[in-house]
């Protein structure tokens, strides 16, 4: 099969983690990475969805609370995170506030002492 150049084809070394050892996660340099079908569904730090089998994760977000991106934290936030427990809605890894691995009420009231803080 021939491929032809188009929208989306890249050519380049995937830079994946370590082939011999079968560890096709990403680097953080890959050219994969938000390289995949902005139609999908995001990835789970929230950006765009990347090439390959295992996405690269962004861990560095910053725990704030503002979940939304609109520069406050407030109840808009608590919100969000509601329809992330509730009915596991767009959460992305900036959602858990505690860095439990989990999205639940401590995540909530960890919010809530942002915002009364
Ligand atoms: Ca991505
Ligand atoms: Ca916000
Ligand atoms: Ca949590």
């Amino acid at each position: 099969m021939e491929l032809s150049p188009g929208a989306g084809i890249i050519y380049q070394d995937p830079q994946f983690i370590n082939v011999e050892q079968f560890n096709f996660n990403l680097l953080e340099t890959s050219p994969c990475i938000n390289s995949g079908n902005p139609q999908q569904n995001l990835d789970y730090d929230g950006s765009i969805s990347d090439i390959g089998a295992n996405p690269f994760i962004n861990e560095s977000c910053n725990n704030s609370g503002d979940l939304n991106n609109d520069g406050n934290t407030n109840v808009l936030d608590i919100v969000e995170l509601v329809n992330c427990i509730l009915f596991n809605n767009e959460c992305t890894l900036c959602f858990d506030i505690n860095n439990d691995q989990e999205y639940n009420i401590l995540d909530i009231l960890n919010i809530v002492n942002i915002i009364i803080e």
